[in-house]
């Protein structure tokens, strides 16, 4: 059905947007009080309004990385290197002050200062040689999802490609790697149908098994070393189930302290993908219908790195209901919604002409 997909392709891009601008706020406080939470109802409910004029909510690195992602993929018709660290570096230095992330900076000075002649040596230099483990990756991965839609061996090598233009360390790429199956599985469902998280999880699971089993040879590891995001992958579905079954919801502190809601992409990626899918049953103090709403808000909730939560779990959101889940009022308050939208559009007619 191409009219879904279409609409899918608006609401995971929208997704990625409308996280970024309403997270930003919120960035790096501690998980939001009761008296927030309710300020925060009150704002998504005032911005969802028909009468209410306020400033736009501007975008950061996240929605600013993205960007440059799907335009570099319409416009080459597919992953170009060269073009995409061009586009990273040069919106970078139009606009500095974006909030982006303290460590990357240093990559997008030194590809300036090599001309692009080397793209791969400046982001494997970060952090001594460790590479960055930064949520950086993930948080720009949207249109790759959509771009390769249902082809599961290009995804993971087109993102393992772009992702190391700026991470190299594995929790970094892996992190990309896990958000861009979320998407792309997302994509591929029926949202009239039920999402039954464990086989959603399952799945997930299953595949993060086979990228994370390379790093085998440590053998003196635990699980939870080796293979660190199928653990977390676990600790979502057990948290889950904690809600659902025996009515003793999990703590927020509970959930942080398993899950994380820091810049690096082991303790955001799997919040996000947990937001989203703990979001489709009802949460206590967030009062919506909307369960894509509700995602980008519990997300927010949680504090920490919330505007790249909120967007990695709206991008997945987004990729399952599609944009008729995203309130048009909403959308006036979010800079850029219309070029997020018109770029999805032509993302969407790349993909399916090619
Ligand atoms: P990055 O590569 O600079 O990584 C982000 C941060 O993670 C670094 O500045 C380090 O503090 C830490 N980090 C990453 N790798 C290592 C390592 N190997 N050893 C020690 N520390 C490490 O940039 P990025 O693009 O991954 O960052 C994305 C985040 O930055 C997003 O949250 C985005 O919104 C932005 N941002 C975050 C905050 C925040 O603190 N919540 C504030 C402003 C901007
Ligand atoms: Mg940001
Ligand atoms: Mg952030």
């Amino acid at each position: 059905d191409l009219s879904l997909l279409s609409k899918k392709f608006r609401g995971s891009m929208l997704g990625v947007l409308t996280g970024d601008c309403l997270g930003s706020p919120y960035e790096n406080d501690e998980p939001l009080s009761t008296a927030s939470k309710v300020i925060l109802q009150k704002s998504f409910d005032k911005l969802e309004g028909p009468l209410f004029k306020a400033p736009v909510m501007q975008f950061t690195d996240d929605s600013a990385m993205t960007k440059s992602v799907v335009e570099s993929l319409i416009e080459k018709r597919g992953l170009d290197l060269d073009d995409l660290s061009k586009k990273f570096v040069k919106r970078y230095y139009q606009e500095p002050n974006r909030g982006y992330g303290q460590g990357i900076v240093t990559v997008f000075q030194k590809l300036r200062g090599n001309k692009f002649s080397d793209l791969m040596t400046p982001a494997r230099e970060q952090f001594n040689g460790q590479g960055s483990m930064g949520n950086g990756g993930a948080m720009r991965v949207a249109p790759i999802a959509l771009f390769c839609c249902n082809d599961y061996d290009q995804l993971v090598n087109m993102t393992k490609r772009a992702t190391k233009l700026t991470h190299t360390h594995k929790f970094g790429v892996n992190g990309a790697i896990l958000q861009a199956i979320a998407i792309q599985k997302s994509l591929m469902m029926d949202p009239k149908q039920a999402l039954n998280y464990a086989t959603f999880l399952e799945d997930l699971i299953n595949k993060m098994d086979v990228i994370e089993e390379n790093d085998e040879e440590f053998l003196e590891l635990s699980e939870s070393e080796i293979q660190p995001f199928k653990t977390q992958l676990r600790i979502i579905e057990r948290l889950i189930e904690k809600s659902l079954t025996n009515e003793n919801e999990p703590h927020t502190d509970e959930i942080l302290k398993l899950l994380g809601n820091n810049v690096t992409a082991l303790h955001s990626v799997p919040t996000a993908i947990f937001c989203f899918l703990r979001a489709q049953y009802p949460i206590a103090e967030i009062n919506t219908e909307n369960p894509m709403r509700r995602a980008i808000q519990y997300a927010i909730t949680l504090g920490g790195d919330t505007d790249t939560i909120a967007s990695m779990a709206g991008a997945i959101a987004g990729a399952y209901y599609g944009e008729d889940n995203i309130n048009a009022q909403l959308l006036n308050h979010c800079e850029a919604a219309a070029e997020f939208k018109e770029l999805a559009n032509k993302l969407f007619d790349v993909v399916t002409t090619i």
